[in-house]
């Protein structure tokens, strides 16, 4: 591997500084094995065009061996590559790694510094796919209504932290545990995304999941795919109920759970919120745990990490509004 700096142009416009890999002559590709974590476990941020192939072809599979990884001709990744969702995945998949590292203490989405690999530009089809997700090894992401998932990084953190739970709660995918492993993703998602962007926690928008990937023909807060502000329920009782579709309908409770959470982050440091939800994912859920489960081991989370008793309270609080009671 040969690492090289390379620019990039986001689908916002703006340039961006990407770590890329330049294996010959004339041959950019975007492999990012700059990270000092990595370097150790020889794992890299690698980024696949699967140029409108179908999403079905491409799941399961450790590597996107089918799909070429994403090339230039030159240091430069524009134009085609801007608008795969190539450049926003790339860098995104970095600003995801970063938060784990430095805010958490994780390298990577397996914890040991293994290769995160994203596939981007896939079609349903050869129509627009207009959804992301994680398969198991990968994340791939479509495009709705023209533009590329992988440009939220609330979405592209979303993703990655089901990888993250894949390797330690491994919450399954159904029901309350499956409710749970979404709001999870939502959670860490959209932290990421208010830290990047320097959106303040009172701003009723920093809840929303995936509004920029809305073209402004809609309200933000309708357009947004969820909302762990919670306005959009605010009708309903906190009681799941199970769908017949959408794994018992995962989507749809999480932001019972998910609304906690958040709730949590809105009412003591934000940072301190992250680490008490990361520990309690990390060593007091297990694969069946749904939101009661939750609540237990976001208190005993806090309680390790020697929080205050107002802040311990606030994490009762914050579930307790959320009809989550012990
Ligand atoms: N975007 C969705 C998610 O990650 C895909 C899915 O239904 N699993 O939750
Ligand atoms: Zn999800």
């Amino acid at each position: 591997a040969s690492p090289v700096a390379a620019t990039g142009v986001q689908v916002d416009g703006s340039e961006v500084r990407l770590n890329a890999d330049r294996p010959a002559e004339g041959t950019y590709t975007l492999v990012d094995s700059s990270r000092p974590m990595y370097a150790a476990a020889g794992g890299q941020i690698r980024t696949y065009d699967a140029q409108r192939a179908n999403y079905k072809d491409l799941v399961g599979g450790p590597v996107a061996d089918s799909v070429p990884l994403v090339t230039s001709p030159t240091d430069r990744f524009d134009g085609a590559n801007t608008d795969s969702g190539a450049v926003d995945a790339h860098l995104n998949a970095a600003k995801v790694y970063e938060f784990y590292k430095n805010e958490l203490g994780r390298d990577g989405i397996d914890g040991k510094g293994g290769s995160i690999h994203s596939v981007v530009n896939v079609s349903n089809g050869g129509n627009d796919y207009a959804n992301a997700f994680w398969d198991g090894s990968k994340m791939v992401y479509g495009h709705m209504d023209g533009v590329p998932l992988s440009v939220g990084l609330d979405v592209v953190g979303h993703e990655m932290t089901h990888g993250v739970t894949e390797h330690s709660a491994g919450l399954v995918y159904l029901n309350q545990p499956g409710a749970l492993n979404e709001a999870i993703s939502d959670y860490f998602g959209n932290a990421m995304e208010v830290e990047d962007k320097g959106v303040s926690m009172d701003d009723p928008k920093s809840g929303l999941v995936g509004e920029y990937l809305c073209n402004g023909t809609k309200p933000l807060e309708e357009c947004a795919l969820r909302d762990l502000n919670d306005r959009r329920n605010a009708q309903r009782d906190y009681e799941p109920i199970t769908l017949d579709i959408d794994n018992g309908g995962v989507h749809y409770n999480s932001t019972i759970v998910g609304g906690a959470l958040w709730d949590l982050r809105k009412s003591i440091d934000p940072q301190l919120a992250d680490r008490i939800v990361y520990r309690a994912a990390q060593n007091y859920l297990t694969p069946l745990s749904g939101f009661t489960d939750m609540r237990n081991a976001a208190t005993l989370a806090a309680r390790s990490l020697k929080v205050s008793e107002a802040e311990l309270a606030a994490v009762g609080k914050a579930f307790g509004v959320h009809g989550i009671v012990k």
